[in-house]
């Protein structure tokens, strides 16, 4: 297949196009590279035939369709601020970039004779969900703005599967984690965080008093639910969970990254995150049933590539 990727040099996008490129599917993949330096190394990394990555900026996106030589026969959009403390500073930047922007992928799509787009939503549509696990038929209850611009857009996408037959397909990521994934930024993954301070040896910093859960799911799994997304035959508007299924105190993950890295530190305790939910676990029957969707590493597992990764000299 030829599949455009948005998002390609991020941290999902990047396992996304190796494994694309090991199954010969022909790769064009877009960044803004906000990401900076990581993300220059991953594009790096990537290069290979059958594959192009292009600076662009995915508000922009529908130019750089209109101008592909070849139609995809799939977009995966990936391409998406990330986080929930940042949106409450600055929602304009959400807006344009989840909402607006994919709008205008999905009009172009349609405009073009794409078949599939396959989006990136979150668990965060949930906010606190009544009751965990959550499932996909729990009302949206978006609490800030990340969450409701990721609403937005999967109601776009819904009205597109309705009027326009685009096969359009909804992930909704819960906490994605693994080798790769950044910590730099203020805003990046928990898991991250853990595995950089504790390789400092410094005591992982738990916002709240930690016994508030998120459901932890390897980056590798969640590549093999966006492979079945793509390729698999599904119902136009599809919406699933992708999640482990289990739910992990943020206390436990910093004890467990503590282990791992063999040292006596204690967690630092500080005042919870303002737009924080409490508890957060996916019910993954949906995926299962409808994409064959299992996901095959445990947490232990996960946490010990994820160390090894970030103790062994990087490779994005
Ligand atoms: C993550 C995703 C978000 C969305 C959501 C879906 C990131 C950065 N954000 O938001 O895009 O998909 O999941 O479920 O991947 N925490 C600490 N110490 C730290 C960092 C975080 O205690 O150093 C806590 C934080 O307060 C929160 C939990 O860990 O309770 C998870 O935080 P996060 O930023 O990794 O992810 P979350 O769930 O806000």
């Amino acid at each position: 297949m030829r599949v455009l990727v948005t998002g390609g040099a991020g941290f999902i996008g990047s396992h996304l196009i190796h494994r694309l490129l090991e199954g010969d599917h022909e790769v064009t993949a877009i960044d803004n590279f906000s990401a900076q330096e990581p993300a220059r190394r991953r594009a790096d990394v990537l290069s290979r035939e059958q594959f192009t990555m292009h600076e662009h900026d995915v508000r922009n996106i529908a130019q750089f369709v209109r101008g592909m030589p070849h139609s995809p026969d799939a977009i995966m959009h990936l391409a998406s601020p990330i986080s929930v403390q940042e949106s409450i500073q600055n929602p304009y930047k959400y807006r344009d970039e989840i909402m607006v922007a994919t709008g205008q992928l999905l009009q172009c799509a349609h405009e073009q004779g794409i078949k599939r787009v396959v989006l990136a939503s979150t668990a965060a549509v949930y906010g606190d969900p009544a009751r965990v696990p959550v499932s996909e038929d729990a009302v949206m209850n978006p609490l800030v703005p990340y969450a409701s611009e990721k609403c937005s857009a999967e109601c776009l996408a819904q009205a597109h599967a309705e009027w326009h037959s685009l096969e359009t397909v909804i992930l909704r990521f819960f906490n994605v984690y693994g080798p790769g994934q950044d910590p730099s930024s203020p805003y990046s993954g928990v898991v991250s965080k853990f595995m950089e301070r504790v390789k400092n040896r410094q005591p992982p910093v738990i916002f709240g008093d930690g016994t508030q859960t998120r459901d932890f799911v390897y980056v590798g799994d969640v590549v093999e639910a966006i492979m079945r997304s793509i390729t698999q035959p599904v119902e136009p508007g599809l919406t699933v969970n992708i999640g482990s299924g289990t739910a992990v105190t943020i206390d436990h993950l910093a004890r467990a990254t503590i282990a791992l890295g063999d040292t006596a530190l204690e967690p630092i305790y500080e005042p919870p995150r303002s737009g924080d939910i409490k508890h957060s676990q996916a019910d993954i029957s949906n995926a299962r049933h409808a994409l064959d969707y299992t996901p095959r590493v445990t947490l232990e597992e996960g946490l010990r590539k994820t160390w090894e990764w970030f103790t062994a000299e990087r490779k994005y």
